[in-house]
């Protein structure tokens, strides 16, 4: 009878081991970890390329694909929020979820003129992020149109119009 009854509950520890998400678990965000922009404040006015660094705090920096305790590498959400969802699988990686895998904590970015909203996200090694999520404020920049001189200057004259 001990027998039988011993194998029914290592059966049902098997059953809840496979059934759970556990596969999938998010990393334990640590206590107090934040991210934040350094150098863009809400409602900031920006001239298109502009930089964007990265703030962490409570927490370092490691390179995607290295499994270390306390680490994440950063990603940028462009015009973009995560769901509910999104914030439990690993990150989509597409022009308004960029990830920096290689550990980088900051960038250059182009975008159109116009408003913009930004969010710093930061995922574990395997590009899920924390739980609870470490992500910065929503800030909305508006970015300049260029002046007519900028744009000569940065684009190059169409063929035919270099030589007068
Ligand atoms: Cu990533």
């Amino acid at each position: 009878m001990r027998l039988i009854s011993c194998t029914v509950v290592l059966g049902a520890a098997a059953v809840t081991l496979v059934g759970s998400p556990a596969a999938q678990a998010q990393t334990p965000a640590p206590p107090g970890a934040t991210a934040y922009f350094i150098n863009l404040k809400d409602r900031e006015t920006v001239t298109s390329p502009f930089k964007v660094q990265f703030g962490l705090t409570g927490m370092g920096v490691a390179p995607a694909g290295v499994e270390k305790e306390k680490t994440g590498h950063h990603h940028l959400l462009i015009d973009t929020k995560l769901s509910d969802e999104e914030a439990k699988a690993p990150l989509p990686m597409d022009a308004q979820h960029m990830h920096f895998g290689g550990g980088q904590t900051e960038t250059t970015l182009t975008l159109p003129p116009g408003q913009h909203t930004l969010q710093l996200v930061l995922g574990d090694w395997s590009h899920i992020p924390f739980s609870p999520p470490i992500v910065s404020p929503v800030i909305t920049i508006r970015v300049r149109q260029q002046s007519a001189a900028a744009q000569r200057a940065s684009a190059p004259a169409p063929a035919g119009m270099q030589h007068h």
